[in-house]
């Protein structure tokens, strides 16, 4: 059994590659929810989706979110209420978050409503998506310009505000979902995949159990950088990074996940950095991580799979 924590288009590309060579392995996913955002009355919880769309070929491979051939007529039609439609909802898209809310208003938990979607898209059976906790999360950025939901940051704002800080709502009192502890500790293997460090993976490491669960699994455990010299391929981690102070290199990264990580993956760009992460005590592997298409992605996941 392999473990992979992650969230947003980086995870799922390395995953898709991660996915065309375990066989049946199974394979646990424990996914961010901290960028999930209610809208409209609307439960949207984009890195589960983003994951879930990716895996079963559904995925607008281009923008890297949302399905691939949608519309927007829905969206459009919203306009003339005057109703903020900057956040990009298409119109097969708003059936999931439809089916999502209903589910909930219903009792079910997003553990069992994630299940239920990932089926009907026709997910394979050995893999499970599982969100890091069936509480509500929500992930906001202090910037010079206020305090704003991270979406709002990213796609209404563009990135365009500097950032303070980040504070994760509803962290402090959020449980690990069920299963989520026991892919960690029955795991042969734990990846955390090539996501932002601060708003992707950051909320899970912050969800009380699982830092403990890492550190005392007896699974080989590796991440790969989502830096390539010193810049994210998509998205702001290197914002993220800055704002609050922190270097933005993939040794900083390491050091994040020191305390429980076994080795480091980082590209052949960031050769340089090797020495720094091995002296945190670390193994690393370099390689070329850019997933440029889908046999790129198999191959990191396969020098990967050789390590352990
Ligand atoms: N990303 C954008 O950059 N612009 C959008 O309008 C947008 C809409 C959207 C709708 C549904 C969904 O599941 C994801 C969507 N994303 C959009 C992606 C999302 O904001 C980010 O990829 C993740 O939250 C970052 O991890």
């Amino acid at each position: 059994m392999i473990t992979a924590l992650g969230g947003g288009v980086g995870a799922a590309k390395f995953l898709e590659g991660l996915c065309s060579i375990i066989g049946n392995e199974p394979l646990n996913i424990i996914v961010n929810t901290g960028d999930d955002i209610k809208l409209g009355g609307l439960n949207i919880s984009p890195d589960v989706d983003t994951i879930i769309y990716r895996l079963t070929g559904a995925v607008d491979r281009k923008k890297g979110w949302g399905l691939e051939g949608d519309t927007f007529n829905f969206l459009n039609s919203l306009k003339k209420f005057g109703l903020d439609t900057w956040f990009n909802i298409g119109d097969q898209d708003i059936a999931t978050h439809i089916y999502r809310t209903h589910l909930r208003s219903k009792g079910f938990s997003p553990v069992e409503i994630t299940s239920k979607i990932a089926r009907a898209f026709g997910l394979s059976d050995n893999i499970s998506v599982l969100p890091m906790t069936d509480q509500d999360v929500e992930t906001w950025i202090q910037t010079n310009e206020g305090e704003m939901h991270f979406q709002e940051y990213l796609v209404k704002r563009q990135m365009k505000p500097e950032v303070c800080r980040v504070a994760i709502r509803g962290i402090d009192s959020a449980e690990p979902a069920h299963g989520v502890i026991d892919s960690i500790s029955g795991a042969r293997a734990v990846i955390i995949c090539p996501s932002n460090p601060i708003i992707s993976i950051g909320p899970i490491l912050q969800i009380k159990g699982i830092k403990e669960a890492l550190r005392a699994t007896q699974a080989q455990i590796v991440a790969i950088s989502p830096l390539v010299g010193g810049r994210p391929l998509k998205g702001p981690a290197d914002r993220l990074m800055r704002g609050l102070g922190l270097e933005v290199t993939s040794a900083q990264v390491a050091r994040l996940y020191a305390d429980f990580l076994d080795t480091m993956v980082i590209d052949i760009e960031d050769a340089h950095e090797n020495q720094e992460i091995i002296d945190l005590g670390l193994k690393t592997l370099v390689v070329d991580t850019i997933m440029s298409d889908k046999k790129k992605a198999s191959n990191l996941a396969s020098s990967i799979l050789e390590l352990l």
